[in-house]
């Protein structure tokens, strides 16, 4: 059927984030074309999606009027336009210097806005809006992420026929921290208008329950509320990698020698720390930073012999948080290369890019010793790529007790980035295990991703989405 004729009968199965799964790119002649973004999210949905002739509705990246819908590897992508003054306030504002702060445990002051509030309520009615107009009778819409959250409440009044699940990637706070923002109640019916609503960790869960009782008097019975609007499911996803491209990359001869390649042009250090994160305050980069250096002044690491490899990929680059946040780490690296660093020897190299997956595979696959060490972190795909690249079951993890992957993956060696004294002593035994060590913690870890990839984490969603619970509102579909 033509593009106008799918979009005529509507969809059955309809996503809703903040991105579109493609960005825009140059082609050599300088000609724009769209390329699949290169997230585990349109990894996982890509296959489901294509198999139900399903829609994405999201943003495509440039503020002003949006290109037309078009379809791209067998998804139709409906992008949603953005002006300025949204980007500013639904999602450099809002989102992310008002939400991502706070639902990290306020690392870094939340700031609130009402501007910012009023737009972000209007882009969630414009998401949602899409969403009313493009879904078939009784259809699936599987909305995500915080940018999103009024969206399942608007969609619900829009459109009472259609089964709406929800996925927060990043945590949800505690009670006390979620209450100082002034759209509480909001957000709380705006994730309540869902059937289901999934969370990283039991945490989450556990909070929104809270939440529900504390803000609007709802009764929680096993995973389901009760609440004035009707009934919803809240449960734990915790979402995953695709753990087949990462073993297959792990394999490929030309990403294995590019990692022997790596660690001949870092000197061929006896042991190579490696950081992969987007250049964020929840990731814990300077934490990291300072126990290294520590580390080196106490000689308890070699400068001569240990390398930090910090890749930290450029990110949020307008907002006050972040730009200090790449100062601090800045000056941080600087000083320590400044003492403890020799001639053509670096002790960190400190990477502001982003590289493809294949890089990042050959880092991982020579990388001694990952240390994922943030503050608060839904869930952490580096810590469990690193995992999934060590085929061989070697190498050491270090991995914060406050990232959701740290509840799966218990053989890391786990700590609290605050208490620097045991950060460092996990990174000196990381980087002092033996083989066998290595292998005994890897093993099972490795074990556990294989059983739990990011396919399943979305088949497990959309079954349960399906499947309903409690007194559903699947009537209204019939
Ligand atoms: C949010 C939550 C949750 C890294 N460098 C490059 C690059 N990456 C890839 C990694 C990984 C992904 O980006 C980062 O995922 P994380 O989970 O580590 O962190 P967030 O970006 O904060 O993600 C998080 C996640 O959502 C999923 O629910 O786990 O807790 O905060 O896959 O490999 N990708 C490219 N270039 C790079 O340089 N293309």
């Amino acid at each position: 059927p033509g593009a106008a004729g799918i979009d005529r009968a509507g969809y059955d199965l309809i996503v809703l984030a903040n991105r579109l799964p493609v960005d825009r790119v140059a082609d050599s002649a300088g000609a724009d074309r769209w390329q699949r973004s290169p997230g585990g999210l349109v990894t996982a949905l890509h296959p489901i999606m294509r198999a139900q002739r399903g829609a994405w509705i999201g943003w495509h990246g440039q503020p002003g009027p949006p290109p037309d819908p078009f379809t791209h590897d067998g998804i139709r992508l409906h992008p949603v336009e953005l002006s300025e003054d949204d980007v500013d306030g639904y999602y450099e504002g809002q989102s992310n210097a008002t939400i991502w702060p706070l639902y990290h445990d306020a690392v870094e002051q939340p700031i609130f806005d009402r501007d910012w509030r009023r737009s972000y309520r209007e882009v969630n009615e414009r998401f949602a809006a899409a969403a009313a107009g493009l879904a078939a009778p009784g259809a699936l819409v599987w909305v995500h992420d915080y940018h999103l959250q009024l969206v399942p409440g608007i969609l619900r009044r829009l459109r009472p026929d259609l089964r709406i699940g929800f996925f927060l990637h990043i945590p949800l706070p505690p009670v006390e921290l979620f209450c100082q923002m002034p759209l509480r109640e909001e957000i709380m019916r705006g994730l309540l208008g869902a059937d289901l609503v999934g969370f990283q960790h039991p945490h989450g869960t556990r909070n929104f329950q809270r939440l529900a009782a504390h803000l609007l008097a709802a009764k929680t019975t096993g995973e389901v509320i009760e609440h004035a609007e009707g009934v919803t499911t809240a449960a734990t996803f915790p979402i995953s990698i695709d753990v087949a491209t990462q073993q297959r990359l792990a394999d490929d001869p030309q990403v294995r020698a590019r990692a022997a390649e790596i660690r001949r042009e870092l000197g061929d250090p006896q042991t190579l720390i490696l950081g992969v994160d987007r250049l964020d305050y929840t990731k814990g980069i300077e934490h990291r930073l300072t126990a290294f250096g520590e580390l080196l002044a106490e000689g308890r690491l070699d400068p001569a012999k240990t390398v930090l490899v910090q890749v930290a990929v450029p990110s949020r680059q307008r907002i006050d948080h972040y730009q200090a946040l790449r100062e601090r780490v800045e000056r941080t690296v600087s000083r320590i290369n400044g003492v403890h660093a020799g001639i053509g020897r670096l002790c960190v190299h400190y990477l502001h890019q982003s590289y493809d997956r294949a890089e990042l595979a050959a880092l991982y696959l020579a990388a001694d010793v990952m240390a994922v060490t943030p503050l608060r972190d839904g869930m952490n795909l580096v810590a469990k790529e690193y995992v999934a690249t060590r085929t061989d079951d070697t190498g050491a993890l270090v991995l914060s007790e406050f990232a959701g992957a740290a509840a799966e993956l218990s053989q890391a060696w786990t700590v609290n980035p605050h208490d620097l004294d045991r950060l460092k002593d996990a990174i000196v035994a990381a980087a002092h295990a033996e083989r066998e060590q290595q292998t005994a913690r890897m093993r099972p870890m490795r074990a556990h991703l294989r059983r739990h990839d990011v396919n399943r984490w979305a088949a497990d969603f959309l079954n349960r989405l399906e499947t309903p619970a409690g007194r559903g509102r699947v009537e209204a579909a019939a």
